[in-house]
């Protein structure tokens, strides 16, 4: 298929790249680079050392004689998109180009403007992008699980049938997101429903969980073609930050009592969702949503397990429990379905195989790299402000819209 990887340059997009490359797909990668400006902004670094996105790019053609196209610019910028779909004519796109730290997103107005002004413009052009130049276009969008939040009952996948005063109906699940990136999400998914509705449009939304890990196949076939594993306060995410923590010697950072319960997966498994729903596109008008995660983990529950396979390792790893500086229910109730994909061929790996492996060694291999002063939680849901950056960047670019 011809694939094109909006957000190709990311931590999901560039593996998901690779790996449909090397399964024969004709790919071309979308990034503007603002990922890595945001690094630039918060004063952090990915753990591994990840190269320029056209070195990259040499190296995979080098190494497998496999061509990736690369188109630098803005989907937010509806001239850019048209001159791409015009160039590439992908048969199916898959979105990850978005601002995805929902911390990012709380730093104060300006980052939450920004945020939803990035994840939904840009999701609206690639829509009427796909509309004016082929309608039979399959979009594939990384959505969240976080767009559901923590709700007392049952999970479903994208819709719930519901009777109300003796009628039936099937409706899209209640959202609850926690968090203004959570809400763009939400947003997106409205929209992308109504176009699928008005234009018959085709789309899967992948209401994905929280990653884990960087290698690939594709990925371990070089060290230049290493993936991202952002551990910071802003953009790293849980058990990265965890691994990361314990091959330090820091204590882990648990907010609050770490009942917080959430789906997670493998990159592994991120690169192979997403191509089973390429592989088996949505129909005409159909807006389709999966829960893209395998298991279901307490933060506490996380860090119990970090702390095991520290210790194989040799480390004493201590859990610390810190105020939680989000504003979500530290205990409660959570079962989210999750079989559309499995129905699919989806075969998971487990977190229990591949934490020493896939992470744990990761991060002691880049030890000398970690900057543990960008650990400590600063930027507090209840009270928004400017912390650790200048926020230039959401200016510059809000101005240029
Ligand atoms: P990332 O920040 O590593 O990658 C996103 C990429 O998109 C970056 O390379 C960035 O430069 C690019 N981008 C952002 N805005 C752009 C724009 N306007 N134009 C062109 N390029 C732009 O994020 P990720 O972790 O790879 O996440 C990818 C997607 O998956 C996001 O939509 C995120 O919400 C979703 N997701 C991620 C996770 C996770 O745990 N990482 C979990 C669930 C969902
Ligand atoms: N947490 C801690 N300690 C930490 C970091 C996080 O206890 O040091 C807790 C958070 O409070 C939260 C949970 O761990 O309860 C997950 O936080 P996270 O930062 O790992 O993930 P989150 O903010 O939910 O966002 C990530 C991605 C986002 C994606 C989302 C999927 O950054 O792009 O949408 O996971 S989901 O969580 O299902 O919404």
């Amino acid at each position: 298929m011809k694939i094109g990887v909006l957000g190709g340059d990311g931590y999901c997009g560039w593996p998901t790249a690779l790996y449909l490359s090397a399964k024969g797909h004709q790919v071309s990668i979308v990034d503007n680079y603002l990922r890595r400006q945001w690094d630039h902004e918060l004063g952090v670094e990915t753990l591994t050392p990840i190269r320029p996105l056209a070195k990259r790019l040499e190296v995979w053609h080098e190494l497998t004689g496999k061509q990736i196209e690369l188109h630098v610019g803005d989907v937010t910028d509806y001239d850019f998109l048209s001159s791409y779909f015009q160039a590439f004519g992908p048969e199916a796109v898959i979105h990850f180009a978005e601002q995805r730290a929902a911390p990012y997103s709380m730093i104060d107005r300006k980052h939450a403007v920004f945020t939803q002004v990035n994840n939904i413009v840009g999701t609206l052009n690639l829509l009427f992008a796909i509309r004016e130049y082929d309608r039979h276009c399959h979009l594939v969008k990384l959505g969240t699980m976080g767009e559901y939040g923590t709700p007392n009952i049952d999970i479903e996948e994208g819709y719930i049938t519901i009777e109300h005063n003796g009628r039936k109906d099937t409706v899209p699940y209640p959202k609850q997101p926690g968090s203004f990136y959570h809400l763009s999400k939400v947003h997106d998914s409205h929209n992308i429903m109504f176009t699928c509705k008005i234009w018959g449009l085709r789309a899967t939304d992948l209401n994905q969980g929280v990653v884990y890990g960087t290698m690939t196949d594709e990925v371990a076939l070089d060290e230049a073609l290493i993936n991202r594993f952002d551990y910071d306060e802003v953009f790293g995410t849980v058990l990265n930050r965890f691994c990361v923590q314990a091959a330090i010697g820091k204590p882990l950072t648990v907010y609050g009592k770490g009942g917080q319960t959430r789906g997670f997966l493998d990159i592994r498994d991120t690169v192979r969702c997403v191509e089973l729903a390429c592989l088996n596109p949505a129909n005409e008008s159909e807006f389709r949503v999966f829960n893209q995660f395998t298991e279901q983990f307490s933060v506490l529950d996380l860090a119990k397990m970090v702390q095991t396979a520290g210790r194989e390792l040799g480390f004493s790893v201590e859990i610390n429990h810190l105020p939680d500086p989000r504003v979500e229910a530290e205990a409660h109730y959570y079962n989210a379905k999750h079989s559309k994909l499995i129905e699919l061929g989806l075969k998971p790996h487990l977190l229990s195989d591949s934490l020493l492996d896939s992470l744990m060694n990761i991060a002691v291999k880049y030890r000398d790299r970690i900057d543990a002063a960008t650990m400590a939680p600063q930027v507090n849901w209840r009270s928004p402000r400017n912390v650790r950056t200048h926020a230039t960047k959401p200016d510059a670019v809000l101005a240029s819209r």
